[in-house]
């Protein structure tokens, strides 16, 4: 077997350790505090119609109530959801009878015999049930306007600027206006109508449900409907079916009426003849964490309520306004096409769904790709804020009972690229919520690290839910995978470089980190062959080396997540100087994991065998890990494994799922090819991959596209994974011109880029840390000695600091 090895670990970890010689002549701060961006870009989806169907409508969210808004005239419909409506109830998956048969199972695999091994696994080491629970629709909110079917001029758009989703139309001589939000601060859904003429508002507000519910008036005249989710023991494709009575739920229907009246009739509002109305929808489940279901509902609606009410709809407006804009307005970006480009400037002018399809006949249309950089922003707001629970394989937005794949966290890809754009796109906070789950993960993946494998720490297989599922489960092809919870703590790890937090990295980060490694340290073992120390069984994400055979020791991305893992505990545990011990086992254990091997096509194997694999275009990049969202391969430093994942990529293809290909344009752009990076971007978004609302198809829709297409965009633009910021690393031919402000690099800095005909023409560096920055662009570097709150101003080109 012809292969080379490569030990790794030299560039597993850094806290911004000095890489280049540089420049640290004295230096001045700008004197201004950030480049003047001339307009923030492109920042509204519209549409000339009203949406047909579910892929068509615009999203609205708070982080925990949902929204997809259709603006049909007539009869309108908003899709809700709550993100703590699940299927289910508290349940632990364990299965008492693993662990008998881990020994066994190992030797089969170090023999060889893969399939035997999957298939004791699939009948005797599953979680108890083998699938787990699916996130729920709340139901529907109707608006009926009788006699609006009717209507000219009319407009509907989802403003990224403000998160306002606006639909207006005229009616004979009157104009109509409806306008609606998900506030955080009020944490209600308000919808505003207006018209230009009095007394022209005549509408009646109904709820539903496909859960078990009724809907009455209450005595102060709201609108109520109360329910249940009821296991009826029916299961569907991969969520099981379980019998009994799980979470209850509340949705309140607040109007207010300017001029004409409010009349609550049987299971409807009716508002006729009113000048404008405001109503406030609240809504909330009985969960209170994933062991306890008795919180009350109806109260919590009625406290959310109460407060919002007393708001006047200018207030409710602003305070979700600004709320929203502290997030959204930390980056700009502009990308604007040279002078011969074919990108037709009209384009943008075009509604959304027009413009995606003629963007896709054409080689470039570098404004697309600004506004959807700006909606993954968007949505990662929208969807999960601190205290809610994380985004899920459809953020927050799904209308079915049976979703696909349940609609819950698949965490072998799925729920890392939901977090991808997170900490460089300037939305740190928004990770709050996959650090909580990860919390609760410890104790239930504790749970599952002693009774399925007999491990200290915890474990987290390849799905989770809301009740913090951690065992393997669905099929030993894909849930053989001990692997979740480490590559999740790349992101704890991530929280704190980037922002320098260390009361985080104390309290939270390391002793989630700690407990991944301390399950690692127990479950390797030595492969009787190599002597290696080897996870096993495992998988590489749900691809086979063999038939329909995943189960294997070791994967390649195992043995990066556990680098990585380590790597960022020992560089922890310096930084907060503690478990001194500790830190000496897993320096001891990182010498003894595979080296990355290169195989006979030159391709970065994917496993510890060269094996052709039956699947070449496979949709998982798993053993590119290392490239990204890892820092273990970089073209400097590693360039004999940057080429191998190069050859890697090229057997993939540029074609894949949704997220596939989100992926793909961040391996490309950490590779330094801009101009690949931006081709997979082009697929992705091509119709079919990217919906007429803009959110991403898997098929069907899935949201890890939209957070991971938003992160490749920055990825292309600023890099610092490396231990230097380095500035347009993979900018792409096709746009020659544009800025970017407000993106974040490790070690706290805040920077704003310009550049003209492809070349860098100005640089704003901000400071939160005062930490030392190297800067690089192409082959220049500069060291920027810099303090805390300090800003510094380069002339692009030459990376000389303007005074
Ligand atoms: C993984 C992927 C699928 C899909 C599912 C939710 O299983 O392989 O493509 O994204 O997660």
């Amino acid at each position: 077997m012809h292969c080379r090895l490569h030990p790794i670990g030299v560039f597993a970890t850094f806290l911004f350790v000095s890489l280049t010689v540089a420049d640290s002549a004295s230096l001045a701060v700008a004197d201004s505090r950030s480049l003047a961006v001339a307009d923030s870009g492109p920042t509204v989806l519209w549409y000339s119609r009203p949406a047909g169907n579910w892929v068509e409508a615009l999203p609205i969210g708070n982080g925990r109530l949902g929204a997809m808004v259709f603006g049909q005239t007539e009869n309108e419909r908003i899709q809700l959801n709550e993100d703590t409506l699940w299927s289910g109830f508290p349940h632990d998956y364990a299965n008492p009878e693993a662990a008998k048969h881990l020994a066994e199972v190992r030797r089969l695999i170090f023999d060889g015999k893969h399939a035997e091994a999957q298939k004791i696994i699939d009948q005797h080491m599953m979680g108890v049930p083998r699938f787990l629970q699916a996130y729920q629709t709340l139901g529907d909110l109707r608006l009926k306007f009788s006699g609006h079917r009717q209507t000219t001029d009319y407009r509907r758009e989802l403003d990224l600027g403000a998160a306002i989703v606006r639909v207006t139309y005229r009616q004979g001589d009157a104009h109509f206006t409806r306008e609606l939000f998900s506030s955080a601060v009020d944490q209600a859904i308000v919808i505003r109508l207006t018209c230009d003429r009095p007394g022209l508002i005549n509408v009646e507000a109904t709820l539903d449900s496909p859960h078990s519910h009724q809907t009455n008036p209450d005595a102060a005249g709201r609108l109520v409907m109360s329910g249940q989710w009821i296991g009826t023991g029916k299961g569907a494709s991969l969520i099981a079916g379980v019998t009994g009575a799980g979470l209850r739920f509340e949705t309140r229907i607040h109007a207010k009426a300017e001029g004409g009246k409010v009349t609550a009739d049987g299971e409807a509002l009716k508002i006729s003849g009113a000048d404008a109305v405001t109503m406030l929808l609240v809504a909330a489940t009985s969960h209170k964490n994933y062991r306890d279901i008795t919180a009350d509902p109806a109260q919590r609606c009625e406290d959310y309520l109460t407060a919002a009410v007393k708001r006047p709809f200018g207030q409710l407006r602003s305070a979700h306004v600004s709320d929203y804009r502290r997030l959204f307005d930390r980056v700009q970006l502009q990308l604007q096409p040279g002078k011969d480009s074919e990108a037709d400037p009209e384009a943008s002018e075009m509604p959304t769904d027009r413009w995606l399809e003629a963007a896709a006949k054409r080689a470039a249309d570098p404004g697309l790709a600004a506004l959807y950089f700006q909606f993954g922003r968007y949505l990662l707001i929208s969807a999960s804020r601190p205290g809610t629970q994380p985004a899920n394989l459809q953020g927050i937005w799904n209308e079915h009972t049976a979703p696909p794949w349940g609609s819950k966290y698949t965490v072998n890809i799925n729920t890392e690229m939901n977090y991808w754009p997170a900490e460089v796109c300037n939305l740190s906070e928004c990770q709050g919520p996959l650090f909580d789950l990860l919390e609760d993960l410890t104790v239930t993946g504790g749970r599952i690290a002693r009774q399925h494998y007999g491990c200290r720490g915890w474990v987290l297989h390849h799905n989770t839910d809301l009740w913090r599922a951690a065992a393997p489960v669905d099929f030993a092809f894909y849930g053989t995978w001990p692997s979740g919870g480490g590559w999740l703590c790349q992101n704890l790890w991530q929280h704190y470089v980037f922002g320098g937090d260390r009361e985080f990295l104390a309290r939270r980060a390391y002793p989630i980190m700690k407990g991944a490694a301390q399950f690692y340290l127990d479950y390797l073992v030595e492969h009787p062959k190599h002597g290696w120390l080897v996870t096993c069984p495992s998988n590489s994400p749900e691809n086979a080396h063999q038939g329909r055979v995943s189960v294997c020791a070791a994967p390649t991305m195992d043995v990066q997540i556990i680098h990585d893992l380590f790597g960022n505990c020992i560089e922890a545990s310096k930084v907060l100087d503690v478990d001194a011990d500790f830190r000496a086992k897993l320096t001891d254990t990182l010498k003894r994991l595979p080296p990355m091997q290169i195989g006979k096509h030159g391709q970065l194997q994917e496993w510890l065998m060269d094996v052709d694999e039956p699947e070449p275009q496979h949709r998982h990049l798993s053993h590119l890990l290392g490239l990204h969202p890892g820092n273990l391969i970089t073209p400097r430093g590693t360039p004999d494994l940057a080429e191998a994942c190069r050859k890697s990529l090229e057997r993939r293809g540029d074609g894949g799922t949704g997220w596939s290909l989100a992926w793909k344009i961040s391996h490309w752009a950490r590779l330094h090819d801009g101009n690949h990076a931006h081709l997979v971007l082009k697929n992705l978004l091509r119709p079919g991959h990217t919906l007429p609302n803009l959110l991403d198809s898997c098929p069907p829709f899935q949201i890890d596209g939209n957070f991971g297409g938003c992160a490749g965009i920055a990825e292309m633009l600023l890099q610092s994974h490396a231990g230097e910021v380095e500035l347009l690393p993979a900018l792409p031919d096709a746009w020659p011109n544009g800025s970017v402000k407000g993106l974040r690099a490790r070690g706290g800095f805040d920077v704003d880029l310009t550049w003209k005909a492809g070349e860098l023409t100005d640089v704003v560096i901000r400071s939160k840390l005062g930490r030392d920055c190297h800067v690089r662009h192409g082959d220049q570097t500069k060291l920027l000695k810099t303090t805390a709150g300090g800003s510094y101003r380069l002339s692009g080109g030459l990376l000389t600091l303007v005074p």
